[in-house]
């Protein structure tokens, strides 16, 4: 074989991620038959993920779905027939005018979410036809939303540090938060630190491969890091290591806040949070002296019904150290803002563009909704894409009830026959990300990105967007926006924003396509907030935030617990514990969870349990136990393990229900209850009561 015969495509991994690693595939007669890091991306550093390395058994997976299919027999038995997409494409175009003329275009509910982060095939695509035909909009809060809400609220804009500069920092707070596994290119960078004596400190009720990394693992009970954030206020007031002048200059409601503080001495925290007060004051020490110190969250610690004021709590203390914009310091959570205050959002949506637009439906609720909660007008047509909600949403019973009505059209665009796509009417096959053109931002860095596809497209499976121009064609829909390609959309995105923004002074179209990825024009020494200017109202850091207030939230940071008293009994062998179900290693969420390499590296589904939670119950590492409560239940395997805290049990999210014996996951039991900001997901504030089967 010679090099000539080999050609090497720059990519992007697309998958939820804040690293967006840069890709090298070497394709030979139109097939990839080598997946690799780009060794010249400055994060990604020339290695990849245990989960994305094996890629290509992704692409070539005997799974993919390779045509259209129409359902056959009853919902979710798995009886498809083949048909053209000029069928499918007639058939969803006929069923959506109908259920318009006879309901209203809010009547069609498109649900999306993060298969790909790309800003063509997820951003766009989740936007212009559904915005042009008046479609309900999708709230898109199973994530992070209350993180981002607080952020945006308290500081003005996500702005996260280079991973590059914890090399500065003294100390480091990772709080609920598991990069090893959910964000492993700042690993490096850590433990480089580390060696140079910076000491890590993670906050986690689970000893995660993070923690075990870490110079202190303190595990609070669940839900409880508002109250211990405002305990390590209370100790920096108390004993005078607070910046008085940093705060009267950058901040709004600092007296308040003061006041607020004196509500938790550590005393009061240790009760609340099962640490012992001297763990709250040497924290609060340490991390008011060693400066400058770094707190990193991600989404995760957020999953609970306080989960919005836990973070406002948390961003007090970089405001009362004075840390906001110190190189080391501060507060690294999301670096999205860097790109999407330079987006023209309008070149994005066409909403102006388009009718008026829809009622909301809150991705959370997707189960209610299915079931009558959206009744003005009833949901009668779904489009999935990008999502597999029958296994990560939310009460999957509901959802999984739901999606059998034999009156709602379902249509779902996938790689494979997934829980959800199980109970669709029509099931049309999409491109692998080395199929199609993308563009991407990233949520850990400030680099943008260019995804040039590989490979043709396998058998007859089409791109989002590509699917997305038939419908409006079908539909009827003559606008321009609606008919341009993938690579058309790119140059209108980067354009735009170079005509807006200083941040892309010098990125063109061209030169991504180039060079892959490129970095935003911040200046070299740049550190976010080291002007002292935020974005808020005010231009200061809103520890008192008056549109929280309008919102009917408590306007200072507090502490609201997330489950009633008693409603915690770890003792009592019926009694009920708290459920976490974060990131498993080897999947992101349930994507390439039906890869059985990385199924045989996570093993069966399994639920971890303290092992005097275990005992009580008389529950054995490999037991069947069934984990239950009132949304659902479902089977697991026990692992009997003092990696979990007492009354903490922790089971990763992203199983396949189909693949288990009972059909279910976790999210079965998954609360859809909204948490206290931005409609935000509470996954992990989930009680439930475990036995042996
Ligand atoms: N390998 C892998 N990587 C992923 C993903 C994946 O599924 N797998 N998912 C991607 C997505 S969608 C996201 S949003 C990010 C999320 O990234 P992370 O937030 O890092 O991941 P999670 O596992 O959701 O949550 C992090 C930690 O929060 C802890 N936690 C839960 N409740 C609490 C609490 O009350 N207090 C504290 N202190 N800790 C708590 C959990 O034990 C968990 O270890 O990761 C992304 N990366
Ligand atoms: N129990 C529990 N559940 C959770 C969470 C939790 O902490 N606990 N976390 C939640 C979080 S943070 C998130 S972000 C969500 C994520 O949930 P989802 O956004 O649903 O993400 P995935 O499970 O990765 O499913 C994405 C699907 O999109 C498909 N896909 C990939 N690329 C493309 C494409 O180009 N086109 C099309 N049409 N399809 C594509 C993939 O094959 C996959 O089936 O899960 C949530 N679920
Ligand atoms: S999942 Fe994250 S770490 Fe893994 S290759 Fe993709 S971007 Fe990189
Ligand atoms: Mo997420």
């Amino acid at each position: 074989m010679t090099a000539s015969d080999l050609t090497l495509v720059r990519g992007v991994c697309p998958h939820d991620c804040p690293d967006s690693c840069g890709t090298l595939t070497e394709v030979r007669d139109g097939r990839a038959v080598r997946f690799s890091a780009d060794p010249e991306h400055p994060i990604t550093q020339g290695w990849l993920c245990a989960k994305v390395r094996p890629y290509l058994e992704r692409v070539y997976h005997p799974d993919r779905l390779r045509h259209p299919l129409r359902r056959v027999g009853p919902k979710g038995a798995g009886r498809w027939e083949r048909v053209g997409w000029d069928d499918a494409v007639a058939e969803i175009a006929a069923r959506w005018k109908q259920i318009s003329a006879e309901y209203g275009a809010e009547a069609i509910l498109p649900y999306s979410y993060s298969g790909t982060l790309g800003m063509v095939q997820l951003a766009v695509a989740s936007e212009r036809l559904w915005n042009r035909m008046g479609a309900s909009r999708l709230e898109r809060s199973i994530c992070g939303a209350a993180a981002e809400h607080a952020v945006k609220l308290t500081l003005g804009a996500r702005l996260a540090p280079d991973y590059r500069d914890v090399r500065h920092s003294k100390l480091v707070i990772i709080w609920g938060h598991n990069p090893v596994s959910t964000g492993p290119h700042f690993m490096p960078f850590l433990r480089e630190a580390q060696r140079a004596g910076t000491e890590v400190i993670v906050i986690d009720p689970r000893r995660t491969r993070t923690a075990q990394g870490a110079d202190l693992h303190l595990a609070p009970r669940p839900a409880t890091d508002g109250a211990l954030a405002l305990g390590l206020g209370h100790v920096i007031v108390a004993e005078g290591l607070y910046d008085e002048r940093w705060l009267a200059a950058h901040t709004l409601g600092w007296p308040e806040l003061r006041q607020r503080l004196e509500e938790y001495p550590p005393e009061r925290v240790a009760e609340i949070t099962g640490l012992e007060a001297e763990t709250i004051v040497m924290l609060a020490r340490k991390y008011a002296t060693a400066k400058p110190a770094l707190i990193k969250i991600a989404d995760g610690l957020q999953r609970h019904r306080n989960g919005g004021q836990t973070v406002r709590s948390i961003l007090t203390l970089p405001a009362l150290t004075g840390q906001y914009g110190l190189r080391g310091g501060g507060l690294a959570y999301s670096a999205s803002d860097y790109v999407a205050q330079a987006l023209d959002g309008e070149v994005v949506s066409r909403r102006a563009q388009s009718p008026p637009p829809g009622r909301k439906v809150n991705m959370n609720r997707l189960g209610a909704a299915l079931l009558g909660e959206a009744s003005d007008p009833p949901v009668k047509a779904l489009f999935v894409f990008c999502s597999n909600p029958a296994a990560i949403a939310p009460n999957a019973g509901k959802i999984a009830q739901g999606l059998r009505r034999e009156d709602l059209f379902t249509v779902v665009h996938e790689l494979f026959m997934t829980d959800t796509a199980d109970y669709a009417d029509i099931v049309l096959p999409a491109t692998s990300p080395l199929e199609h053109v993308d563009l991407h931002r990233a949520y850990g860095h400030s680099l943008i990105s260019y995804n040039a596809p590989a490979i043709a497209p396998l058998e007859e499976s089409k791109s989002n967007w590509d699917v997305m121009r038939l419908l409006a064609e079908a539909m009827g829909f003559e606008e321009p926006w609606l008919k341009q390609s993938a690579d058309e959309i790119v140059d209108d995105i980067v354009l735009s924003a170079a005509a807006k923004s200083p941040l892309f002074a010098g990125i063109t179209p061209e030169r991504l396509r180039a060079s892959g990825a490129l970095p935003l024009n911040l200046p070299e020494d740049f550190v976010p907030f080291a002007d002292g200017r935020f974005g808020t109202p005010s231009g200061k850091v809103e520890l008192r935030c008056a549109r929280l207030a309008d919102e009917g939230v408590d306007p200072l940071p507090g502490y609201i617990p997330a489950f009633e008293e008693g409603s915690l009994d770890e003792r009592a062998s019926d009694g009920r514990l708290v459920l976490i179900s974060g990131a498993a290693h080897h999947f992101v969420t349930s994507s390439m969870a039906n890869q059985s390499s990385l199924l045989a590296k996570e093993g069966s589904p399994f639920v971890e349990i303290h092992p005097e939670d275990a005992q009580v119950r008389g529950i054995a590492t490999g037991d069947t136990v069934r984990i239950e409560n009132e949304y659902g239940d479902c089977e697991l395997r026990a692992v009997v393990t003092d990696a979990v805290r007492r009354g903490v049990l922790a089971s990763p999210k992203g199983f396949w229900a189909r693949f288990s014996p009972d059909r279910r996951n976790v999210n079965w039991t998954a609360p859809d209850v909204l948490g206290d900001m931005a409609g935000q997901s509470t996954f992990h504030s989930n009680l439930v009561r475990i036995r042996r089967v």
